[in-house]
Formats: structure tokens, C-alpha cells, sequence
């Protein structure tokens, strides 16, 4: 018989039988879905964790108000104990204009953030970065709350499971991990997926402790869970809980899962939780057969009832929707030029200065970045602000990346550093999944910057050479800037700043040591806009970033030969001031686009196109790239030299154009 034992021994009677009614509505609800589904009635995957009630209900009561929950493809049941109503759960499977997400995303990936439940993602392990990122922000604010994130044992063997573990393990950070081992990662096998005796036992792997608990006894998970979720509101940090459970039916609806052995099936199933829990409440007089049949006939009612009402309600009607937030406060006009010299990392570092002393929400997280990070942009900083504000983080860029997205749900302001877009591949799916993707799901706003130095870093070749322009452009929900000037890249970087939305910065390694005039006070460059670098009237040069000092360089031989060149330096890429780019096509009919970043598939492609598109009738000659070799960046000195475009191959696509 089960003993109510640790912390589930203070539940009240309401609480245990509240705690019963979850998992009666989980599993009947889900039946329910199943049902449907069959019916071809339920379109979109439905992934049911019938069988794992006591898993999925245990875990999150252990939680309060104001905690958080992060959960995974197959936890309606704890986004439900965590506030999602069960109207609201309906909607989203359904898709319908009423729903969490109005119909723009729904399924099982729902989250009621104001509830404390996170967006369900696609790739595993789901919220596990950003989970640790709330965690951050609770503790950045020493408030005494508890992020709790859950998956699958299949999803300990990602990478980004691993990162944000460790991660939350360094920084103390109050989260408690769960796993619901349900035997099976679709039709993986547990000695498919992981060597271990326990996924508990990777917990010693990061310092922290891990537990088992029997994933079928609704009190001992929830018991563990509350203990852990005191541990991690004390500040003692994290704990990795593992529920052993099993998943009674196909990783999702339609899957008849007939690679689970029949035996192996029929012992879970005489462990079955919401029998062992009835047993519970049977032998403590809370139950009988008239309230077991009650709760059962009334769950069913209620679901009958909210499902047929779901079914009825409207349809999304299809209508332009933006990515983005809209900012709020107005921003005021930069200031026209002046200032000392400075160069372009140091401009960037008073940007930082200058937002970190005006909002104490701001904060950078990054490799390094309390010394200074490999370019010297976050320098003695940590001395102002202090370790809170100025965060190393192991080596771990899906975990930084996601964490960042936390943290800016949260409500902080992350300025986090990448220390080369080559390492930004690590953090992709984070964020274009997480960050990027977040305002159109959900309406949340992400305040996050990640800045980027791109670009060959002399003498390293081709293994420091990316610029990570044509990974970011395709996805949508990401602001992308280019500064190209001192004075751009302390605007632009102060800009983003203050903007809801993700914006990357890239800041091409070519630049760091270039100086300009940088107006002395803290102002800021419009997001959306480009600038016409230099007039001209024979020829247009689109660039952006690190290849527009040397398009001006070409511009000024063009003028001693009599081509007058206009320079666009495009400053931000994502969204594009198309308006700019066709104005100055119109005036000169000729286009060249200097990409220097990538010579298929890029933005340089993206510009053509859409002029060919848009301009096509203001064009006297064909449109133009100028790009470098598809070859990664060479290492030799004179390799390196002759494999970018610079000057002369602006010029000689220039003059080629202005004779056309
Ligand atoms: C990074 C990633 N790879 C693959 C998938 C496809 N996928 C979805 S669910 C699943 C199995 C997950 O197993 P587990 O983590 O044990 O959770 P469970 O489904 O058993 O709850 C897979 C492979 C994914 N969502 N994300």
C-alpha cells in the first residue's frame, strides 16, 4: 500500500483529492482526444501521456504561484494543473481564432506564460534553456521563485539538455529538473538511449543531486518535487528529479506502438497511478465507489460539454500579422555628428555602459565578457556593474542563447555576447525556435540582444571566417543590424537595447579597430532604416557592414574618373529599408550589390531579386554582385588578400556598369 510519505503527508484532504481530480481529467481528456483523432476529428499531432498521470500531475503541484513551468510536447496535463483551463487547452487543439495563440500556433504547443507556463517548442529539449533563464531572473532579482522544466529521458541525450543543466549547476540557479522516464523516446528503448542505470545518475555529472522516484505513485513524485522546489528556493540550487514511468499508449495519437513488448505492457499496466492513488484515498476513507463514479461521470460531463463547445467556436480568419512587438516609448532623433574619435569597439562598449547605467534590467552574459571578451568590447565593465550584471557562462551557446530568451520573458534586458558567429550555429535553434518565433505564438515580447563579431579574423583562416548573415535573414521575428560606423554601432547597439523584439548585432571583426567621430551623449539610431553613405547618380552600391569602408574607397576612384557612385549602407538587414535601395535604383538605374559574406544564397541575392522585382522598369543594365569565391576564407596572407572583393572589385564592377 502507498504511504503518503515526506511533504505529500502535509497534503489536506482538498489537496489530495485535487490532486486525484487532475489526474481523473488528464487521462479522460486525453482519451477523449484520442478518441477524436481516430474520428479524424483532431488535426496536428496530440503526443497522450496516458499512464503517466502521476508524473505529469505529481510534479507540477509541487509548484506555486509565480513559479514557472516548462514542459514538454506531452504535458497538457501539468499546463493544466499549472492554470491552463481546459477551454482554453480545447481551443488550441483545435486551432480555433479564441485560442492562447489565436490560431497562429496551437496543439500541444501552448503556454499561458502569465500562468507560469511556458510555450511548448518543437526541438527537445523544449524549455529546458529557457526555464534556466527565468531561473536567472528570479535570482538576479533574489526573488524567492522556482522555474521547474520537464522532458522526456530521450531528450536527456541532447546536447542543449546538457548545457542548460550545467549551466543552471554553475550559477546555483532555482530549478528543478524533472524527467518522466516513460521507457520508450518514440520507439527507442531505454537502453537505446542512454547507458546509464538512471537518467538520474547524470545529475553527478553537474554536481547537483538526483533522484528517483517511482513515476506512478503521485505522492512520492510530488513529495521529491517539493523538496526539490524548497532546496532551489532556499538558493541551494538545482536537483535533477527522474520519474520512472510508462507511456500506455503510441508516442502520438495513431501510433499503435507495437514495438512495446506485451508483457512488459501488462506489468505497468497493473501499476496503473490513478489506480494506486485511489488505493491511497480508498485507505484513508476519502473515497468510495459513489465519489470515484461521481468525479469519473462529472470530468467526462464537463470535458463532453467543453469540447462540443470548442468545436463550435470560430474559425481564425486569415489577416497580415507582425513579428514583431511594437516599442512603446519614442525614440528620440539621433544627434547630427560630432564628438571624440573613437573606434568601433569602444563606441560599442560606451553603448553598453550607457544602457547598463540606464536600465538596471540591462545585463550581458557571455564567455569571458567579465575580462573584456576576445575584442575588448565588455572591458572593466564588471568593475561598474558587478558580477550580476556581467555574466560569464561556460562554453554553452544553446544554453546562453535560451537562457537569454528566459530571462527576457522574464522581464530583464539580456545583451548577450556570441564570441564569433561561428559559434552562433550552436544556438540557432534557440533562437529562431525559441526567441524568434516567441511573438508570433504567443504575443510575448523578447527583449533580447545577442551582438556577433563575423567575419574573417585575420590570420585564422577558414575556421574564424562566417558572418551570419544568411543563417539569421530566412526566419522570421529576428531584427538584424549591421553597423558599419563607430557612431552606427553605438546607435544601433543602444537601439537594440531598447527594442521588445530579438536583435542580433552583427559586428564584422574587421572593423573593431576603425575609428569615427561618436556623439559624446547616449542617443540612438532608428532600427529600419538605411543610409545613403555617400550620393551619387550613375551608379548604386548596395552593401552593409565590414565591405561598405571599401565600397566608399571605390566610390572615390569612380569620381576621379567621372562615375558618380551613391553608396546604400544598409545598417539594419532585418526588416530592410527597401524604400531607400529603390529610390536610389530609380535615380540611377544601375545596381551593384556588394556581398561579402556569402556568394550563394545570400542577402546580396535577396537584394537583386527584390529589385528585379520592384525596379525592374528603372533598370538600364543588368544587375550586379560582387562577391568572394564559395570557398571558406583562405589563411595564407595573399590568399586571404586576393579572396575579398575590397576596392578594386567594387570599382571594376562600377565601371563596368557605368559604360553598360
Ligand atoms: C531535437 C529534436 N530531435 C528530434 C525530435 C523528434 N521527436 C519528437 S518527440 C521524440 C521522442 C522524445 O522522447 P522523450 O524525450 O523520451 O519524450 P517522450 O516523447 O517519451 O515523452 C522525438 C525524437 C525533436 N522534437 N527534437
Amino acid at each position: 500500500m502507498i504511504e503518503a510519505k515526506g511533504h505529500a503527508a502535509e497534503l489536506s484532504e482538498a489537496q489530495l483529492l485535487a490532486l486525484y481530480r487532475a489526474m481523473v481529467l488528464g487521462r479522460v481528456l486525453e482519451e477523449s482526444l484520442l478518441l477524436m483523432h481516430e474520428e479524424g476529428k483532431l488535426r496536428g499531432r496530440f503526443y497522450p501521456a496516458i499512464g503517466q498521470e502521476a508524473a505529469q500531475v505529481g510534479l507540477a503541484f509541487a509548484l506555486e504561484p509565480g513559479d514557472v513551468y516548462g514542459g514538454t510536447h506531452r504535458d497538457l496535463m501539468s499546463l493544466l494543473v499549472r492554470g491552463l483551463t481546459l477551454e482554453e487547452a480545447l481551443l488550441s487543439m483545435f486551432g480555433k481564432a479564441a485560442g492562447p495563440a489565436e490560431g497562429r500556433d496551437g496543439g500541444v504547443c501552448v503556454g499561458v506564460p502569465e500562468k507560469g507556463a511556458l510555450m511548448v517548442a518543437a526541438a527537445l529539449p523544449d524549455a529546458y534553456p529557457v526555464a534556466v533563464g527565468w531561473a536567472l531572473a528570479f535570482a538576479q532579482r533574489a526573488e524567492d521563485k522556482v522555474a521547474m522544466a520537464n522532458c522526456g529521458e530521450g531528450a536527456t541525450a541532447a546536447g542543449t539538455w546538457h548545457e542548460a543543466v550545467n549551466f543552471a549547476a554553475v550559477k546555483q540557479l532555482p530549478v528543478v529538473f524533472t524527467v518522466q522516464n516513460n521507457q520508450f523516446a518514440y520507439s527507442t528503448p531505454n537502453e537505446g538511449e542512454f547507458r546509464l542505470g538512471n537518467i538520474a545518475d547524470r545529475a553527478g555529472g553537474y554536481g547537483i543531486p538526483g533522484v528517483v522516484v517511482d513515476g506512478n505513485d503521485a505522492l512520492d513524485c510530488y513529495a521529491t518535487a517539493r523538496q526539490a522546489v524548497e532546496r532551489a528556493r532556499s538558493g541551494a540550487g538545482p536537483t535533477l528529479i527522474e520519474a520512472v514511468t510508462f507511456r500506455q499508449r503510441g508516442h502520438h495519437a495513431g501510433d499503435p506502438a507495437d514495438y512495446v513488448d506485451n508483457k512488459e505492457r501488462e506489468s505497468w499496466l497493473a501499476r496503473d497511478p490513478i489506480g494506486r492513488m485511489e488505493e491511497f484515498l480508498r485507505s484513508r476513507g476519502m473515497l468510495d465507489d459513489t465519489a470515484r463514479a461521481d468525479i469519473g461521470e462529472s470530468t467526462a460531463a464537463d470535458i463532453g460539454k467543453t469540447l462540443r463547445w470548442a468545436e463550435q467556436q470560430p474559425e481564425p480568419v486569415p489577416h497580415p500579422v507582425s513579428v514583431f512587438a511594437v516599442r512603446a516609448d519614442t525614440r528620440a532623433p539621433p544627434p547630427i555628428g560630432g564628438g571624440p574619435r573613437l573606434t568601433y569597439g569602444e563606441a560599442l562598449r560606451r553603448a553598453l555602459d550607457e544602457e547598463m547605467g540606464r536600465d538596471e534590467r540591462v545585463f550581458i552574459m557571455g564567455q569571458d565578457v567579465r575580462m573584456g571578451g576576445p575584442f575588448g568590447v565588455t572591458k572593466n565593465l564588471v568593475d561598474t556593474y558587478g558580477a550580476t550584471r556581467v555574466v560569464d557562462v561556460p562554453i554553452a551557446e544553446a544554453a546562453m542563447v535560451g537562457a537569454a530568451t528566459g530571462a527576457a520573458l522574464a522581464g530583464r534586458r539580456p545583451i548577450v555576447e556570441v564570441q564569433h558567429a561561428e559559434f552562433l550555429f550552436a544556438a540557432l535553434g534557440q533562437l529562431i525556435g525559441q526567441a524568434g518565433r516567441r511573438f508570433f505564438a504567443t504575443g510575448e515580447s523578447v527583449p533580447l540582444v545577442v551582438r556577433v563579431p563575423a567575419g574573417a579574423v585575420p590570420g585564422s583562416g577558414p575556421h574564424l571566417s562566417l558572418s551570419p548573415e544568411a543563417m539569421l535573414l530566412p526566419h522570421p521575428g529576428l531584427m538584424v543590424v549591421a553597423p558599419s560606423t563607430p557612431a552606427a554601432a553605438k546607435g544601433l547597439l543602444a537601439a537594440a537595447a531598447r527594442e521588445p523584439n530579438p536583435v542580433i548585432v552583427v559586428e564584422p571583426v574587421s572593423l573593431y579597430e576603425t575609428e569615427g567621430t561618436v556623439p559624446e551623449e547616449a542617443y540612438e539610431m532608428a532600427i529600419g532604416g538605411a543610409r545613403i553613405a555617400r550620393p551619387g547618380s550613375d551608379v548604386t552600391v548596395v552593401a552593409w557592414g565590414g565591405a561598405v569602408p571599401f565600397c566608399l574607397e571605390a566610390a572615390e576612384e569612380a569620381s576621379g574618373r567621372d562615375v558618380s557612385v551613391e553608396v546604400i549602407d544598409l545598417l539594419t538587414l532585418a526588416p530592410i529599408d527597401w524604400g531607400t535601395v529603390a529610390a536610389s535604383v530609380k535615380k540611377t538605374a544601375r545596381l551593384a550589390v556588394v556581398d561579402e559574406t556569402a556568394p550563394f544564397a545570400g542577402l546580396g541575392a535577396e537584394v537583386v531579386a527584390r529589385v528585379a522585382d520592384e525596379s525592374f522598369w528603372d533598370l538600364d543594365a543588368p544587375l550586379v554582385r560582387v562577391v568572394p569565391p564559395f570557398t571558406p576564407v583562405p589563411y595564407a596572407p595573399k590568399l586571404e588578400q586576393a579572396y575579398q572583393p575590397r576596392a578594386a572589385g567594387v570599382l571594376k564592377a562600377v565601371l563596368s556598369l557605368a559604360s553598360t
